[in-house]
């Protein structure tokens, strides 16, 4: 696949790039108004509605058997992404996040804090992607956490291999009863746009849609509003038996047990990032960001052993 080409920063500074007629001749010392003839190509507005509904259409119809499914564009998300898509630039990888705006809890570094701090040795994520960092002793500091989360989402997205279907909530999980063992694996998901999915209350049956997978990675977060959504379904389908609910907070506890944690718990569905704690009964790690990305690599990896095979 092509990579588009970078922007070059100076083809902005020759407003002769982007003006048809050459700037009319002036007199010495007279200002020449660089843009006085600037006009864009033409179009038509239909022109434009095709542009887009064509390939997000295309984009359903390719996508509606994608090889791998992650739920929730949150840093652990974005990072399992990133890692996946990279090393198999043959698998077709679904992202779908219930928000307009992808990037979870990861947009400031604490409270409303920019500084985003990751505990060693998740800095060789950030000189993987790319992300300066200031290097403290046990620690390093991105200057501001939207760096981190823009440099890899821009990464993600220009992945040919990658289709981010945002403002799209999971609001169920496809799954098959196992012949050999009688239990259940998640084979998929099931879809709508987050606006329907918020008025199921007062419109009566506006279906879903699906998307086959044969493996899903699930980081929707930890319980909230939307959070924690796959392993709640599992529990309310017997397919897990307890949920341990996530514990207070305790940094140096939680950073290990959410990396360490991170695997398939269902056959079909392996779980990554907060969603974990509520699985496992871990803790939270409050404004550390290190075993979200390291956890996205693990469950990537879980991944890529189904499909390295
Ligand atoms: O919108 C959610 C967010 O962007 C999305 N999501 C949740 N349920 C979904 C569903 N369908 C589609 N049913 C859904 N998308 O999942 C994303 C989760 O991102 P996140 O940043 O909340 O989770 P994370 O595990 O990647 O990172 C968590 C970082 C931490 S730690 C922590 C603490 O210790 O208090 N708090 C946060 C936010």
């Amino acid at each position: 696949a092509v990579m588009p080409a970078p922007v070059e920063a100076h083809r902005f500074e020759h407003p002769s790039t982007f003006v048809q007629d050459a700037a009319p001749a002036t007199k010495a010392g007279e200002k020449v108004d660089k843009w006085a003839d600037f006009k864009f190509e033409h179009i038509r507005e239909s022109t434009v509605s095709r542009a887009m509904t064509k390939r997000y259409f295309e984009d359903l119809d390719k996508y509606a058997e994608s090889d791998v499914v992650i739920i929730g564009a949150g840093s652990c998300g974005l990072s399992a992404a990133y890692t996946l898509a990279k090393a198999r630039p043959d698998l077709k990888i679904a992202i779908i996040e219930a928000g307009v705006a992808p990037g979870g809890g990861a947009w400031l570094g604490g409270q409303l804090f920019s500084a985003m701090i990751m505990r060693k040795p998740a800095q060789l994520f950030l000189e993987e992607i790319g992300v300066p960092y200031e290097e403290e002793d046990t620690y390093v500091v991105v200057k501001h956490a939207a760096l981190f989360t823009s440099t890899l989402m821009s990464k993600v997205l220009t992945f040919p291999n990658v289709k981010l279907f945002n403002a799209t909530t999971v609001e169920d999980l496809i799954t098959r009863i196992d012949p050999a063992t009688g239990k259940i694996r998640v084979a998929g998901v099931v879809t709508n746009w987050t606006l329907v999915s918020m008025h199921h209350d007062d419109q009566s049956c506006m279906d879903p849609n699906t998307i086959n997978a044969p493996i899903i990675i699930s980081t929707t977060g930890h319980d909230g509003p939307f959070g924690a959504f796959s392993v709640k379904r599992l529990l309310s389908m017997n397919a897990i038996e307890k949920l341990g609910g996530m514990r207070g907070l305790d940094m140096k506890l939680a950073e290990d047990a959410i990396v360490k944690g991170t695997r398939e718990i269902v056959p079909g569905m392996v779980v990554g990032g907060m969603e974990l704690s509520e699985v496992d009964g871990a803790n939270r790690m409050g404004p550390t960001f290190g075993a979200m990305a390291l956890s996205g690599v693990k469950a990537a990896e879980a991944v890529l052993e189904v499909y390295d095979e």
